[in-house]
């Protein structure tokens, strides 16, 4: 096996042919933005019209023809709590075929590391919090997006035993809930983060009293902005072998990537609120899911590794939002 354009300290060679699977959702978009930034010039990039990564024949004539130095697993079927409950088929199946295909390919076709983005809902519903990475296959999950964390199991278990097996050096990474530009708005069936920028925002120029929020306004959640989210993929992508084994044994598989800025929904709608500049009243919608309770990462073992987010809130938000209004413009 070659040694895939890595440096002497085991990062990734500004050299290095690097596919990034999935560039043009948020997470990709973001991490495709912070490649470039860092001067990687070789990259790889598909539209879903160019490589259909559910389909195993394409993907093993892409790899045959590409070989990778470097694979970067940010493609994904994703949506919030609506879009999870309303195609719980879609969401276990177009993962599981993406992640089994780019996994299989990059291994048969000799990229010694790949990098798999999961999801801090791989664990358990009643996990004690914040959670920490061996919460993983420790309990039962939240059944209103089971599908999708089965999906992302199955992922972390993929990258662990070609480890086992080949002695690739696969790494996964399991962010907290993430915000920012790129983002999905639709309103049925994206994130909460933004539906709320779009419904505040249409409830201003349309002068509407009230803006309804789903569920209780309750539940727990931790955001990240993407773009902290894309530097801590490139610090873990980068970490020496050994550093990254030693700081994941017995196992080899994954680790948090956490913000530490947890809120309610009730507070989150008050930050969308005062970002958008709404002056209106909040409703909260009982009929709608709340979710799971609370969702918060242990993120200390990143942070112990050197990364750490620079992004906060409010600041995060206002961001956010200008990219939407941007998109509008668009
Ligand atoms: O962002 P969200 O769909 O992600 O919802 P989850 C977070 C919380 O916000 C839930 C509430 O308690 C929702 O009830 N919420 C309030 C809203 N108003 C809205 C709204 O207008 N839209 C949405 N979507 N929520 C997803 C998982 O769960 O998180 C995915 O289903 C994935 O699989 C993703 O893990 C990160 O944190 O509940």
């Amino acid at each position: 096996m070659s040694n895939n354009r890595l440096d002497s300290a085991g990062a990734m060679d500004p050299e290095a042919r690097i596919f990034l699977a999935g560039h043009q959702g948020m997470v990709g978009a973001a991490i495709l933005r912070r490649l470039e930034a860092d001067g990687y010039s070789r990259l790889i990039v598909k539209s879903r019209g160019e490589l259909d990564l559910t389909d195993q024949q394409v993907v093993r004539r892409f790899f045959d023809d590409e070989k990778p130095d470097q694979v970067i697993l940010a493609a994904a079927r994703v949506g919030g709590i609506g879009a999870n409950i309303r195609f719980p088929a879609d969401f276990i199946y177009q993962n599981l075929m993406i992640e089994a295909n780019v996994i299989h390919e990059a291994f048969r076709s000799g990229v010694r590391r790949l990098l798999f983005l999961g999801s801090s809902c791989i664990y358990p519903r009643d996990a004690s919090q914040p959670m920490t990475e061996d919460a993983l296959l420790a309990g039962p999950l939240e059944p209103t997006n089971e599908s999708y964390a089965v999906a992302k199991v199955a992922g972390i278990k993929l990258c662990e035993a070609y480890n086992l097996q080949h002695g690739t050096d696969f790494r996964s990474v399991m962010p907290t809930n993430l915000y920012g530009p790129n983002d999905n708005y639709d309103p049925d069936y994206s994130h909460v983060v933004p539906a709320l920028i779009r419904r505040f925002h249409e409830a201003r120029i349309a002068g509407d009293p009230a803006v309804t929020v789903w569920g209780s306004g309750e539940p727990q959640r931790e955001f990240l902005h993407v773009d902290d989210m894309a530097a801590a993929a490139l610090h873990v992508m980068n970490l020496a072998p050994e550093t990254w084994a030693a700081a994941t044994r017995p196992r080899l598989s994954h680790i948090n990537v956490g913000s530490g800025e947890e809120v309610t929904i009730r507070e989150m709608a008050e930050l969308v609120k005062a970002a958008v500049g709404y002056a209106g009243e909040l409703r909260f919608d009982h009929t709608r899911p709340d979710g799971v309770p609370r969702k918060a990462l242990d993120g200390s073992l990143l942070r112990r590794l050197g990364w750490q987010p620079s992004w906060k809130l409010p600041a995060g938000l206002a961001a956010a939002y200008r990219n939407y209004l941007e998109k509008l413009d668009g």
